[in-house]
């Protein structure tokens, strides 16, 4: 029971599991893994699928015949263990270059650097099979306004990604470009701060239809958001091209916790939904271990975070399942149709009907709904005594 199978999509990127545990206070405890056993370890642990930066695979100051030796070795490791390259991204935040952010840096250099190293990251990325092209922008942001206009951020953002999306029709990549929004850290704010954010962003592109988003649980945590309807929005813009699943103390620094540590009831909600509308991208934990774990319990980490989404994917099964939650969900839901007259598009017939109608105002006022009821059989049912 709660094996993880290919058909779950369940991926990690090679810098979760090999997330060597240094923190601004403390060095590494752990030593750093290779890209080949990573993808062991993950194969082994029940996953369908691995992503990367283009750093975390190929140094960044590697030559072209080590970058295509790695290239090699990693290709064969794949075949090896069956495990694919859903998702590919670029490290544009780590290098001391990308100091004042990537494609909002002040400096036109810096963001034409950015630019040739995204499509060098694209060109490995499309080489490895992977569908989908995550952007995050981790260093574009400010700690003081006083020396970058957003309008000016935002404009060069746009013209980055109008020129790859470009770049991506030109070399017949067909990614689907999806963005990863951050509300701060490693910059004091990052533009575009929310999943959001990112929507509205996307309509002003030359290939919106191209571009979607990568919500992460932590990060709208981090603003204090509903991570399941930042997730419903986006799927009902059809932009839901990818996730990144973990878990976060409401408002604290990015934790990256494994999946339903810490918000089991938004885990729920958002395991269920994913589920119920039909999700079929990747699963993608983008978390890592505790800084005190060592090997064997990154092991655990990771085996945690698939056994957590299908226990919840089974709850999600009992809350469909179950009677007494079902005949209060018919009672709030109640309809006996009357109103059916004065919804969907407008008529000039239907705004005078419905201006005519006399509704009991204060009767409708003194209905309440059983919430807590049912709440707390969701609780029973998340605690396992139902
Ligand atoms: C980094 C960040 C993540 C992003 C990754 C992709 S890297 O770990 O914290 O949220 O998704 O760039
Ligand atoms: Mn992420
Ligand atoms: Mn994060």
């Amino acid at each position: 029971m709660y094996e993880p199978k290919p058909e779950h999509r369940f991926t990690f990127g090679l810098w979760t599991v090999g997330n060597v545990g240094r923190d601004p206070f403390g060095e590494p405890v752990r030593s750093p893994m290779s890209p080949l056993d990573i993808v062991h370890m993950l194969a082994e642990a029940g996953a369908y699928g691995v992503n990367f930066h283009d750093n975390d695979l190929i140094p960044i100051d590697a030559t072209g015949a080590e970058r295509d030796k790695i290239v090699a070795d990693f290709k064969k490791a794949l075949a090896d263990t069956g495990l694919v390259v859903p998702m590919a991204t670029t490290n544009l935040f780590s290098d001391p270059v990308f100091r004042d952010g990537a494609f909002t840096s002040n400096d036109p250099k810096v963001r034409a650097y950015a630019l040739q190293k995204t499509m060098q990251a694209m060109d490995l990325g499309a080489e490895l099979g992977a569908q989908v092209y995550v952007f995050w922008g981790g260093r574009e942001g400010t700690e003081t306004d006083a020396g970058k206009s957003p309008l000016d951020a935002g404009k060069w953002f746009r013209e980055a990604l109008n020129f790859l999306c470009e770049y991506n029709l030109d070399q017949g990549y067909n990614f689907k470009f999806a963005l990863e929004a951050k509300p701060n850290e490693p910059r004091s704010d990052i533009y575009l701060p929310t999943t959001g954010a990112m929507l509205g962003f996307i309509a002003t592109l030359d290939h919106p239809h191209m571009v979607g988003v990568n919500p992460e649980v932590a990060h709208e945590h981090m603003a204090g958001l509903n991570f399941m309807h930042a997730v419903a929005q986006a799927w009902d813009a059809g932009k839901l091209f990818h996730i990144d699943l973990n878990d976060q103390k409401f408002g604290r620094y990015d934790q990256d916790f494994r999946f339903g540590a810490e918000s089991i009831k938004q885990a729920f909600y958002l395991v269920k939904f994913l589920e119920e509308v039909g999700y079929e991208g990747s699963r993608h934990f983008d978390a890592h271990a505790y800084r005190t774990a060592d090997l064997n319990d990154v092991k655990e980490f990771a085996r945690g975070c698939m056994r957590t989404y299908l226990i919840l994917k089974e709850k999600a099964q009992q809350f469909r399942a179950d009677h007494e939650i079902q005949a209060l969900l018919a009672e709030i839901k109640a309809d006996d149709g009357s109103m059916n007259p004065y919804f969907g598009s407008y008529s000039k017939d239907k705004a005078q009907a419905l201006k005519a109608h006399s509704f009991d105002r204060v009767t409708l006022g003194q209905r309440g709904q059983p919430y807590e009821k049912l709440d707390q059989l969701l609780i029973e049912l998340l605690l396992g005594v139902r």
